[in-house]
């Protein structure tokens, strides 16, 4: 079902983004809050990302979305459906994590696109996009994500290691900043930030007294499947649920064990400098 309209998927195409509002109700959006901050499992599996002045953002990251309460969000119409009109394909869950800035420490973002690695997986499309939802809201002050408006049409550009992440050239980010104009994304909690592969996207680090968590579920497309086999899944059919999954989830449903990613297994960090990954 066609949840964008014509002015939506024009904005798109032009600017590499859109701001969904009330993407989650604020019923579902609290009840994300209180299953996220009470989820041991999701903290504990978190890795530390440095940015490059030491501070940490605290990243889980999974491949299965199950049907625990952020596999139902990621497989829900309204995220699905919206994704699969943008992309316009057939599109399969990549990946989905949690992106945990905790006041006064949480770490920056580096500017990169997120094809800027996925190119590294042997996806050989940037036909691949993801969906960052405000957990808390997202201000200027506690980090909130900022976008180059339109850089997605220059293209995948080169990436390096810059602290534990991977980073875009800084000459060409230096470039596109005076061509494209600079966005802070400033959210109400339950807003959903749809973003292209290849979008210019960084975040400050977290110097307020609120936390700033966001749930990030990315996307590749069916005639996208990777060629190189790696930490993330190749093409394999999305369970689409109805949007009304959501409110009658309840915990005890969790059936599947759920796995998270290693630090050493994920190509967009590293934790020491020896661990040199393409
Ligand atoms: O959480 C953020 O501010 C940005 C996260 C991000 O860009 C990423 O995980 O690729």
């Amino acid at each position: 079902m066609a949840l964008l309209s014509s002015a939506d998927m024009a904005r798109w195409e032009e600017d590499g983004y859109l701001l969904v509002e009330n993407l989650l109700s604020p019923e579902e959006t609290e009840l994300l809050q209180r299953t996220c901050r009470a989820d041991a499992a999701l903290s504990q599996a978190a890795m530390d990302v440095r940015d490059a002045s030491g501070r940490k953002t605290n990243l889980s990251l999974w491949n299965d979305p199950g049907d625990d309460l952020y596999g139902l969000i990621s497989r829900s119409e309204r995220v699905v459906n919206r994704m699969e009109q943008m992309l316009g394909d057939e599109v399969y869950h990549y990946h989905s994590k949690l992106s945990a800035k905790e006041p006064k420490v949480g770490g920056a973002w580096e500017w990169h696109q997120d094809y800027g690695y996925w190119y590294q997986n042997g996806c050989l499309l940037p036909t691949m996009a993801s969906v960052f939802i405000a957990i808390d809201p997202a201000t200027k002050e506690n980090g909130c994500m900022q976008v180059l408006r339109g850089s997605h049409q220059m293209g995948r550009i080169d990436h390096h290691f810059s602290g534990e992440q991977t980073g875009a050239d800084l000459e060409r980010v230096e470039f596109a900043r005076q061509k494209f104009e600079l966005v802070y994304c400033e959210m109400a909690a339950g807003t959903g930030l749809f973003f292209h592969g290849n979008l210019l996207h960084r975040s400050d680090p977290n110097l307020s007294d609120d936390p700033r968590w966001g749930l990030i579920c990315c996307y590749n497309t069916r005639s996208n499947d990777p060629v190189i086999p790696h930490h993330h899944p190749g093409y394999r059919p999305l369970s689409k649920v109805p949007d009304s999954a959501l409110l009658e989830w309840q915990p005890a449903e969790q059936h599947q064990q759920r796995v998270f990613l290693k630090q050493t297994e994920d190509k967009t960090t590293r934790v020491t400098a020896d661990q040199t990954e393409a």
